[in-house]
Order: structure tokens, then C-alpha cells, then sequence
């Protein structure tokens, strides 16, 4: 696809095309590890991504053929978590993957080389993973002196199992493509040449599909694993649905008109 730059930040790549949003982790220097500013950006390009009515599909990756993203930039961790210009500590990740979590259109993980410690999450809290052959996967936690008990730890399980989930977090070893692939970890693997080609064929079957279902789907896999906050999201879209109907409509009408709403009309299915 022809890209085309839609914003401009420091420590990512912001780009759209034919219904695509593409947000790269541009810091390929520390093998795109993430300071708060990187989350920031992140998140405001994703934010966009959300409300623009074109985008269908949002792609994250890292620059260059070495990394996807290698977690929180250890260079900037100070007390109390990752410090940015303003001095603050942060963990400020942990808000970007509630919002891949929640983001209503999928968004898909396109990794090439080393994807680890808060960059595998990252890739977990995605829809879908497709590697290149040269990926590799993994969580350093606890040998760097950090760990991931949120979705890190629980969705993990939910897709590779409670005994992959302990040994990849306990033993901190890395797994290349093939492995990841047989983990259920990814999608696909294709050669680091076509890996964007690949992505985008992804992109555009989901896109040739309908929005609404997909939405529903997204929000109703997540309410499995979610809790009440999953369930927001499901019952968020029966409202969206229920506000799209001549029965939703009739009582908002019947208030703005100051009479009795009149539901008779509506059908009671079985
Ligand atoms: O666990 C959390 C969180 C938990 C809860 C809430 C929030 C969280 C937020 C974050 C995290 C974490 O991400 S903890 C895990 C942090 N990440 C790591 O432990 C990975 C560290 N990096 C590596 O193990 C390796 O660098 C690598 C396997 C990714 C690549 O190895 P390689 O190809 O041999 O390259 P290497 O020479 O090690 O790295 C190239 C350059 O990139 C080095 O810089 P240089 O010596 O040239 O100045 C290296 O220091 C830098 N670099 C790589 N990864 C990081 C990094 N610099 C800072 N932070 C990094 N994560």
C-alpha cells in the first residue's frame, strides 16, 4: 500500500492506507523499547486510529527487521517505573494495552526479530500475531527484575496453557517463530520478506468483511476473559445496535415529542 504519514511524533511512525492504520515503534537503536513518551505516542495514534471512521484494521510493529518492540526501555527505569522527561515514573504501558484491549477494530502484531518482556505482551493484547521467520518470543521478567501478573500473565495462559504459560514466565527463555507458531502464540509465520504483504492480505479479508460483527466478536471474546469490564464492552454494543432501531428510536422520539411512548408497535420474537 501507498502509506501516507498521518501525525507526527518522536518515537513512532504514524501511517494510514486503504483503511489501514500502521503504528510503528520507531527506536530501533534499543530494539524498540518503549520510555512513556513511545506509550504516549502510541496511544494517541491508536485513539485516532478509533475514531476515524475509514480506518478499519490497525497494524503495530517495530522498525527495522531486529525487533518488534524489547519491553520497557531499561536505560529510563528508575524507582517506581519507567521515568520520561517530566521525571515521573511510570508504568503507563499497562494503559496502552487496555486500549488495544478495547479498541473496537482489530488490531493485528507484525513482528519481525526479538519480541519480548512488555514487547511480547504487547503482541499478546493484539488480535492476531504474524510473524516473520526470524521472530523471536519471550518474557524476561524475572531475570531483569520485572513481571507482567495482568494480562501478561492470565491472557497468556488463555492461549498457550497454564503449563506453557509458567514455564516461558519461570524459565525466561526465548522461542523462535516455529515454536511460537505450534504454541498457538501466532497466526502465521512467512519469510521476513513478505511479512507486510502477508499483514495486509489479513488486513484486507477482515476489511471485505462486516464492521459490526467483527466489533461484536472482538468485544465478545474479551468479555470471556474480562469480567464486568468485558461485559461493558459487549453490552456497549447492544446499545450501539439497540440506539440503531425504530423500537430505541420510538423512546427518545416520544420524550423530545413530550407524549407517551408507543412500543406496541414492536414485535416481542421468540
Ligand atoms: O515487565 C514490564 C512491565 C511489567 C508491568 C508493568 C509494566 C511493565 C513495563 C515493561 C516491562 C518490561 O518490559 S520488563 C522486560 C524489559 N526488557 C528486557 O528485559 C529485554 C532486554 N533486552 C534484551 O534482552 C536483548 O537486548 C534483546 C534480546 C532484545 C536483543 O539482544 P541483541 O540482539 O543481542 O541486542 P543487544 O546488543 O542486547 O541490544 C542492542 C542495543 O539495544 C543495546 O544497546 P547498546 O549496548 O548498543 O547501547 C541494548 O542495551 C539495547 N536494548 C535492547 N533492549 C533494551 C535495550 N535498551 C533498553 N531497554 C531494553 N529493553
Amino acid at each position: 500500500p501507498e502509506w501516507k504519514k498521518a501525525g507526527e511524533f518522536t518515537d513512532i511512525i504514524y501511517e494510514k492506507a486503504e483503511g489501514i492504520a500502521k503504528i510503528t515503534i520507531n527506536r530501533p537503536e534499543v530494539r524498540n523499547a518503549f520510555r512513556p513518551q513511545t506509550v504516549r505516542d502510541m496511544e494517541a495514534a491508536l485513539a485516532d486510529a478509533r475514531d476515524d471512521e475509514d480506518v478499519g484494521v490497525v497494524i503495530l510493529t517495530g522498525a527495522g527487521e531486529l525487533a518488534f518492540c524489547s519491553g520497557g526501555d531499561q536505560k529510563v527505569r528508575g524507582t517506581g517505573g519507567y521515568v520520561g522527561q517530566d521525571g515521573v515514573p511510570r508504568l503507563n504501558v499497562l494503559d496502552f494495552q487496555r486500549q488495544i484491549r478495547t479498541c473496537p477494530k482489530p488490531v493485528i502484531a507484525m513482528v519481525a526479530g526479538w519480541c519480548v518482556g512488555g514487547g511480547h505482551v504487547l503482541h499478546m493484547m493484539c488480535d492476531l500475531t504474524i510473524a516473520a521467520e526470524n521472530a523471536k518470543f519471550g518474557q524476561t521478567g524475572p531475570r531483569v527484575g520485572s513481571f507482567d501478573g495482568g494480562w501478561g500473565a492470565s491472557y497468556m495462559a488463555r492461549i498457550v496453557g497454564q503449563k506453557k504459560a509458567r514455564e516461558i514466565w519461570f524459565l525466561c527463555r526465548f522461542y523462535d517463530a516455529k515454536e511460537a507458531l505450534e504454541m498457538g502464540l501466532v497466526n502465521t509465520v512467512v519469510p521476513l520478506e513478505d511479512l507486510e504483504a502477508e499483514t495486509v492480505q489479513w488486513c484486507r479479508e477482515i476489511l471485505a468483511n462486516s464492521p459490526l460483527a467483527i466489533r461484536c466478536l472482538k468485544a465478545a471474546l474479551n468479555a470471556d476473559c474480562d469480567g464486568q469490564s468485558g461485559l461493558q464492552e459487549l453490552a456497549g454494543n447492544a446499545t450501539l445496535l439497540y440506539y440503531m432501531t425504530d423500537e430505541g428510536r420510538e423512546g427518545k422520539n416520544a420524550f423530545l415529542e413530550k407524549r407517551r411512548p408507543d412500543f406496541t408497535k414492536f414485535k416481542r420474537l421468540p
